[in-house]
């Protein structure tokens, strides 16, 4: 099934001239970016964001980390894109992620680790729509499509 899902790249990714090479991982795949904007997140998006951690200790510090620079956030389309980006992507922290993978091959640690994208079709919902206006999701189709799909 066909499917959007909001991936972000962090400020530590936007700060050490990652973005390049991350967004590849992506093209390489066969994934189609349809929103790309570099933003500065702010308090109050960052904490709506990031609700469901509220509670958490390290809520504090990813508030300040989030919103201490600029992130690409982006929305990625694809046959299964959600659970397809978040196995490009990797597991949360960064050592315990398998190489191959961004947070695998780029990060250290978990408060660092470069990248966000949804876990679920409804977060990626809700995070599309936190992020995005719909004109800014462009609906278009891309040239090579009968090379990447049966
Ligand atoms: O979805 P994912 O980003 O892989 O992890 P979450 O458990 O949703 O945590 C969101 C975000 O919070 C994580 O990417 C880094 C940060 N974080 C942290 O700084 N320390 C932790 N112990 C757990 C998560
Ligand atoms: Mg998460």
């Amino acid at each position: 099934m066909i499917q959007k899902s909001f991936v972000m790249m962090k400020p530590d990714a936007v700060q050490r001239r990652l973005m390049g090479k991350v967004l590849s991982r992506f093209e390489q795949k066969g994934l189609k970016i349809v929103a790309c904007k570099l933003i500065q997140i702010d308090e109050e998006l960052a904490k709506t964001h990031y609700g469901e951690h509220a509670d958490k200790p390290f809520f504090p510090g990813l508030v300040e980390y989030i919103t201490s620079s600029p992130s690409l956030a982006m929305v990625i389309e694809g046959d299964e894109a959600i659970t397809t980006i978040r196995k490009l992507v990797g597991a949360t922290n960064p050592l315990e992620a398998d190489l191959g993978t961004i947070r695998g091959d780029f990060g250290m640690d978990t408060g660092r680790n470069i990248i966000h994208a949804s876990d679920a079709p409804e977060s990626a919902e809700r995070e599309i729509a936190l992020f995005f206006n719909e004109d800014e999701i462009c609906d278009y189709q891309i040239v090579d499509n009968d090379l990447i799909y049966e």
